[in-house]
């Protein structure tokens, strides 16, 4: 199949102004009659519409049944032949089956009701259309079902017009949604749902209905979401002055879901997982992410809905721009510093590897064969990313003018990149030029970085270059905007001043790196400093700096930026992870630097710290990041071998402190989702998660007592957890108690089938496969595949990447499998081999035989053929 590419983007040929859809839900047989009011934009006289296992039941064209010889219709494609040159009205009826609808894209079943998925290319799996963003449609909604299967019939947009239908056990309601919108907004959901209600005042005094529909029993555990969503609509008129536009904002959860959750205005509809939360069932961070996926799908009703993207190459438009809004809500709802580490954690982990692998991409992809292969964390965490730049390099002010100047020129819109950042340069007249090829320029820049202070002088000269490797389809790189927050710390602590700097704009505390090298030459400093570079992340780059030990120690301990304190923690145990997995190797023994062991028992004692930002500095860096920070001839082994030494080692220098912080936070506390509460119980879970690595009975005792004892899912898990992770044999009898203990509650099931699958043992890879068989798995729902067979493949290294490739073989008959029933989710899965090349030859040997089956198995999806080809590539 031809790709799909930017640079022949085309306005469609027609518009279709209003949609008007009559649903006769039926579990086997539904019955959509569609009713789109077309106007030519040109002098188009063939109309196709575009269709997925589709049947066509009826067509007419102002009235008129059109001819056999008038039309085409496949199940993917309707044409019509001779279409007037005047508006006209256009009827189609489709039959459709969502009960064997296993894709979970157009309508479907989940928890006992019909549901919808239409981003990106669902409608057309319900009716013909021009199923594409930039064609927007005043939608009205007639839903009808036995009243007995589905009371609640809800859709886009407004309540309007409902009743019995006498006779026929039936009734309908109708819904209208005055808003232009796509297709991929389009939403509908019919079942015996749950509620929980409450109304919200917009800033303008109007009052709106907000409801959260769940499965029967399960309404408590709505409460935080709903009060997450009552925050965030009063975070968007205050941090952008943006108000809730219709009378109803209704959020629906359903368990089979393929993603996160969705943003159908005024029908959002959730993976349950991001919706239901209470204290028994849902840890610290599954509140963190119940509030932050809320507000995310909220605010696309600016950022996506009113203003949307013309095509989906421009996905980034809305997904970086959204979770950009998403992350700036949750740094004022909890703390900003452990926001931004925990946000950057995630990019690196997940991000940095598509970056720099074989499934690398710009921010705006230009090419495309499946665009659900493209909801990667580049378009949304990158995408991120790159607004955030945009605001460090134009200030808060600056940025503020140009996102109102934005909303207000593209209200009603579908707009691309281009159309968004002319607003930043309008609004503060900064040249943009260079910074948007943050948008199409692929791959992590590495930032170089070498200082040196001439005392006599009283100089200081930062060299800062910036190189960009290659990438898939662009080999070469041209140097980029890069902000580069710094400071220069002093021996005290503070941050020294400057009399003057030269050879770089440099604004405030922001370096504007913007040729291939530069030398910035700060004139008057009194002493050497200590650079701290890249505060707050403010790029998403690679900072290579060679610095000491004892200045790596030194910012630990002193950088007024929280994030370079846990970043200079970081980069001292990096160091000593990839010595010692070189050093086992090698068949030698590496030693912890004690520099790192000072940094940590500094921050461990320091009272004055956030206990959340401590507990992120005691959390090394994973399996996965050592093999990316190693970069080529990876032993998964090793690196594990590696990690494990370094935290016996930390746990023997700083036993009893550690032990010490355990007991003083152990105080009774009555359990709280709040980030202050949340972060006491994130530190103490640290400390444990250390301890129990250690074997010590001790520490063993402790961590089943706690798991036994615990009031809240946070402090269950983490002890089970850390059993898990030490792979104690005291894990069996508590993974047990734990399934026992929620036998009926699939969320939680997900967490044990995830701590299964990652303990690091050589037996883990049968006892998922035996897993498979069980039944609290379901591998029809993607959260159950996620937590088991995803769980493996990402939280496993070295057991995934095993030398006998036995990982990367279950691994890839679970996605052939997968894949004839739901390709979305299987593609998503494959991503999980992303790094092989940077593999030792034997593991990759095996990893491109696992590939390379199934990427001649026959009848792959489109997909599940993307990822594999670009994989192998
Ligand atoms: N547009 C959705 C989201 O990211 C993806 N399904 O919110
Ligand atoms: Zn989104």
């Amino acid at each position: 199949e031809a790709p799909f590419r930017l640079a022949d983007y085309a306005p469609p040929a027609f518009d279709i102004t209003h949609v008007d859809l009559d649903f006769r839900l039926d579990r086997t047989e539904t019955r959509v009659l569609a009713r789109l009011s077309i106007r030519p934009r040109g002098t188009a006289t063939v109309l196709e519409l575009v269709g997925d296992e589709l049947v066509l039941a009826g067509l007419s064209l102002d009235g008129a049944p059109l001819a056999a010889d008038a039309f085409t219709a496949t199940p993917s494609l309707l044409t019509v032949r001779a279409v007037p040159d005047r508006p006209f009205l256009l009827e189609i009826e489709t039959v459709i089956d969502p009960s064997a609808n296993t894709k979970l894209m157009g309508l479907y079943r989940s928890t006992g009701a019909y549901c919808t998925q239409c981003e990106a290319e669902g409608f057309r799996r319900i009716t013909y259309f021009l199923d594409r963003p930039d064609v927007l449609s005043v939608y009205t909604t007639r839903i009808e079902a036995l009243k007995s299967e589905a009371p609640l019939l809800l859709a886009n947009g407004n309540p309007g017009a409902h009743g019995d239908i006498p006779g026929s056990g039936r009734h309908f309601a109708v819904w209208h949604d005055p808003f232009p919108k796509p297709s991929y907004l389009f939403a509908l959901v019919a079942g015996d749902l749950g509620a929980v209600k409450d109304s919200f005042t917009t800033m303008s005094g109007r009052k709106v209905d907000l409801a959260i529909y769940c499965e029967h029993g399960k309404e408590a555990r709505c409460l935080y979401a709903m009060d997450a969503l009552k925050r965030s609509m009063r975070w968007d008129e205050t941090a952008f002055g943006r108000e809730y536009d219709l009378d109803v904002f209704n959020i629906v959860a359903v368990s089979d879901f393929n993603m996160g959750a969705m943003e159908n205005k005024g029908l959002n509809i959730f993976n349950d997982k991001y919706v239901l939360a209470d204290p028994n069932t849902a840890t610290d961070v599954d509140y963190a992410n119940v509030e932050g996926v809320i507000a995310h799908e909220y605010f696309h009703n600016w950022t996506g809905n009113r203003i949307t993207c013309r095509d989906w190459f421009q996905l980034c438009l809305k997904e970086g721009l959204t979770v950009f809004r998403d992350q700036e809500f949750s740094s004022d709802m909890r703390s900003r510093a452990v926001k931004r580490i925990a946000d950057v954690r995630t990019l690196q982990a997940r991000q940095f590897p598509e970056d720099g692998g074989p499934l690398a991409h710009p921010v705006r992809p230009e090419i495309y064969h499946e665009i659900s292969n493209f909801y990667t964390p580049t378009v949304y965490e990158k995408g991120a990313e790159v607004v955030r730049m945009l605001q460090t390099i134009l200030g808060e002010d600056g940025f503020r003018r140009g996102m109102d100047l934005y909303f207000n020129r593209h209200d009603g819109d579908a707009a691309t990149i281009e159309d968004f950042l002319a607003c930043f340069a309008e609004a503060t007249g900064e040249d943009l030029t260079q910074f948007s090829l943050w948008y199409s320029q692929a791959g992590t820049p590495q930032v170089a970085a070498r200082g040196e202070f001439d005392a006599r002088h009283r100089r200081y000269r930062l060299t800062l270059a910036q190189s960009i490797p290659a990438t898939p389809g662009q080999p070469v790189k041209r140097p980029m905007q890069i902000p580069v927050r710094f400071g220069l710390i002093g021996p005290n602590g503070e941050d020294l001043d400057f009399a003057s700097v030269s050879g770089a704009r440099v604004d405030g505390d922001v370096i504007h790196l913007t040729a291939a090298s530069q030398t910035v030459t700060f004139e008057g400093v009194s002493t050497r400093p200590v650079p701290s570079l890249l505060r707050g992340f403010s790029a998403p780059v690679r900072l290579a700096i060679d610095a000491s030990a004892e200045d790596l120690l030194f910012q630990v301990r002193a950088d007024r930026d929280p994030f370079n304190r846990w970043q200079a923690a970081q980069t001292l145990a990096m160091r000593s992870l990839v010595a010692g997995a070189s050093a086992t190797a090698e068949g030698r023994n590496g030693a912890a630097e004690p520099a790192l062991i000072d940094a940590l028992g500094a921050v461990l004692d320091d009272e004055k710290l956030e206990p959340a930002f401590r507990a992120q500095v005691l959390q090394i860096p994973s399996e996965a990041d050592i093999a990316r920070e190693i970069g080529e001839n990876v032993d998964p082994d090793a690196v594990a071998a590696s990690r494990k030494r370094l935290r016996l080692a930390i746990v023997s220098s700083l036993g009893p402190r550690l032990l010490a912080v355990h007991t003083a936070l152990g105080a009774e506390q009555s359990y709280s989702p709040d980030a202050g509460n949340a972060g006491v119980r994130a530190l103490r879970n640290a400390v444990l998660d250390l301890m129990v690595a250690s074997g010590s009975r001790a520490a063993v005792g402790a961590a089943v007592w706690q798991f036994e004892t615990a009031d809240n899912m946070t402090d269950r898990l983490a002890a089970l957890a850390a059993l898990c992770h030490a792979a104690l044999p005291e894990r069996l009898s508590a993974l047990h108690t734990f399934h026992e203990a929620y036998r009926s509650d699939p969320l939680v099931l997900d967490k044990w089938l995830t701590l299964e699958a990652s303990v690091p043992a050589p037996e883990t890879l049968d006892r998922v496969k035996a897993l498979l068989a069980h039944p609290s798995f379901a591998a029809s729902n993607p959260n159950r595949v996620r937590a088991l067979v995803g769980g493996f493949a990402s939280l496993n290294q070295a057991q995934f990447n095993r030398a006998d490739g036995a990982g990367y073989d279950f691994v890839a008959d679970f996605v052939l499998d997968l894949d004839r029933r739901n390709p979305q989710t299987a593609a998503r899965l494959l991503v999980a081999f992303r790094s092989w090349r940077s593999m030792e030859p034997v593991r990759r040997a095996a990893a491109e035989a696992a590939l390379r089956r199934i990427a001649s198995a026959p009848k792959l999806s489109p997909d599940t053929l993307d990822i594999v080809t670009r994989t192998l590539a």
